[in-house]
């Protein structure tokens, strides 16, 4: 049956792929369209989506990639028989911190697009560097040393920017680009986002950056809403601040800002209606707050590979541990982000010692053994109140949060006299493991986003309302079990099932959003009112629970203090070296 208008359409140009989702205005799917960028691309030699030179560990994507996934995209969406002229707003979802470089003839190349060609024949053809730094680049050391320095300090650049400085962000990457391509830099007019170089395609011309990504470059300051001129003074360097504003223009505060009718190019190819607008497109991180209402003091936690907390707030209180952003549509919001690098990955490796010592039922599910030794071990590894609590790190990979070296350690903590040891003894490893290191993942968030939340009511301790889980670990109810029982989560800790559609989906909520909007009415109002909540998540486990709350409230004191005394013992073990 065909499908009536009107359509929003969300895009996810995200790291491994682009990926086009459509919905109606009550928010219901109705296509959806891949392109994967190692399985579907020809002519790039990509792997998992990007290029890498390891010699100076950089990580990149080449743009004109991108490109010929949008014109597949698009060719795909026509195939299923979507009625792009029915489309009436886009948006997107961009993987945070890559930057696209344009040359000086990138606007006249953006508004004379010939409808008998593709877009990655001709708008290739508008950029000064072929590549896209990638957000998994660790080649700006130096950059991000100078940038830590230029404020004062780390925590200066933190309450400016909302983050320290990370190799990833935008301002060290601009930094060390103009110094390595110098001549790329002399002939490049503007700078975008992967977001905003999302929105430009549609637009036909360059569009401004958006009021959320832009946090995530070390460049606004984000209590003023607006440039800090100095650090871009010192990431303009010869070439000069009022050059690098120009690069990258003025960014509108309103996230859900009409920035103006699709381009006759997608009129003349597709037949879009002339009258669709272009929204602009998000951070990915920021769109997927906006997969579903968020309340502010409602947590995400997205368990992959990777560990990420993603909270509405309107509280603005920023440190060197954690990233603030501008919430992607509603001003007075701010989006506090933990992004981990260690999550599914180390817990795989607890898994598989379990399984080792336990030995793998045949055809079991691949966590029922660590999720049985999980139930049925007692909270804090303690089998008696006098017991001391086991607790450790466990980092397979380098961490940012909190920075350490990769690593495994392990602790006793008497809550009673404080007193805290580094040892094993008492423990049953890896069967103890199993426990302590998704106690160990969940403190870690309690710890830094404690000062975030509230007392829900009288008597009651601070902590989060609702806990959604998102990803793979989200499947697992023991991992769920413990986060209630740590996090807490006055109304129950919910799994949110969309699949790996979260950004796409916030991407096209966002649009609806932004074009059906009545005066002032806000993102939480509009989709809040249309949100099926019983089709996308479910309650699968209990929240705060006052005896565990408290536990974990004494535990977090000595993981706290096993934090802060691993740190001290690495730079000691540093400086002797
Ligand atoms: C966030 C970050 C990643 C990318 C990946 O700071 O670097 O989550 O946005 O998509």
């Amino acid at each position: 049956m065909a499908t009536q208008g009107p359509l929003y359409i969300g895009f996810d140009l995200s790291t491994q792929q682009l990926k086009g989702l459509v919905v109606t205005s009550d928010l219901k799917v109705v296509h959806v369209a891949k392109f994967d960028f190692d399985a579907d691309s020809s002519g790039f030699n990509v792997k998992k989506g990007v290029l890498t030179n390891e010699a100076e560990r950089e990580v990149f994507a080449p743009v004109a990639m991108w490109l010929q996934a949008m014109d597949n995209v698009l060719q795909q969406l026509k195939d299923q028989g979507l009625d792009f002229g029915l489309v009436r707003g886009i948006s997107g979802a961009g993987q945070q911190h890559g930057s696209v470089y344009w040359n000086h003839a990138a606007e006249k190349v953006l508004a004379g697009l010939d409808k008998g060609k593709s877009l990655e024949v001709q708008v290739a053809e508008a950029l000064s560097h072929p590549h896209s730094p990638n957000w998994q680049d660790a080649s700006t050391q130096k950059q991000c040393d100078q940038f830590d320095a230029y404020l004062g300090s780390e925590d200066a650049l933190a309450q400016a920017t909302g983050s320290k400085a990370h190799h990833r962000f935008t301002g060290p990457q601009i930094l060390r680009f103009q110094h390595k391509y110098p001549e790329s830099y002399r002939k490049t007019s503007r700078i975008s986002l992967v977001s905003s170089f999302l929105a430009s395609l549609f637009l036909g011309k360059i569009a401004p950056i958006d009021i959320s990504d832009v946090c995530g470059m070390n460049l606004w300051d984000i209590k003023e809403n607006k440039w800090n001129d100095k650090l871009l003074t010192l990431t303009a360097d010869s070439s000069g601040l009022e050059d690098l504003k120009k690069k990258l223009g003025d960014v509108p505060h309103d996230g859900g800002k009409h920035l103006g009718k699709i381009d006759r190019y997608f009129v003349e190819r597709y037949a879009f209606h002339p009258d669709c607008t272009i929204v602009p497109s998000t951070g990915d991180n920021p769109a997927t707050i906006l997969a579903l209402p968020l309340r502010p003091l409602d947590a995400m936690v997205s368990l992959g590979t990777s560990t990420t907390f993603l909270m509405s707030t309107p509280e603005y209180k920023p440190d060197p541990a954690t990233h603030f952003f501008n919430h992607p549509t509603t001003s007075g919001l701010y989006m506090f982000m933990l992004c981990y690098k260690n999550g599914g990955l180390a817990r795989e490796y607890v898994r598989d010692a379990i399984d080792k010592k336990l030995g793998k039922s045949e055809g079991s599910h691949p966590w029922s053994n660590f999720d049985k030794v999980v139930l049925s071990s007692p909270a804090a590894g303690q089998s008696a109140d006098s017991d001391p609590m086991k607790m450790g790190l466990y980092f397979p990979r380098p961490e940012i949060v909190p920075n350490l070296r990769n690593g495994e350690w392990h602790f006793n903590y008497d809550a009673g006299s404080k007193k805290l040891t580094e040892t094993e003894e008492g423990w049953d490893r890896p069967l103890d493991d199993a426990r302590a290191i998704v106690e160990s993942q969940m403190l870690s968030l309690r710890l830094r986003s404690r000062a975030l939340v509230h007392s829900p009511s009288e008597g009651i301790p601070a902590q989060p309302r609702r806990v959604y889980l998102v990803g793979g670990g989200s499947r697992n109810k023991a991992i769920a079990k413990v986060a209630g029982e740590v996090l807490g989560g006055i109304e129950g800790v919910y799994k949110l099932d969309v699949g790996e559609n979260a950004c796409a989906l916030g991407a096209a909520y966002k649009a609806v959003w932004a074009v059906e909007r009545s005066p002032d009415q806000t993102f939480e109002e509009l989709i809040g009112g249309r949100w099926k909540e019983e089709e996308f998540v479910e309650r699968i486990a209990d929240g705060y629970q006052p005896e565990a709350f408290e536990k974990y409230g004494k535990a977090l004191d000595g993981f706290e203090a096993m934090e802060l005394q691993i740190l001290k013992q690495e730079a000691e073990n540093k400086s002797k070296a």
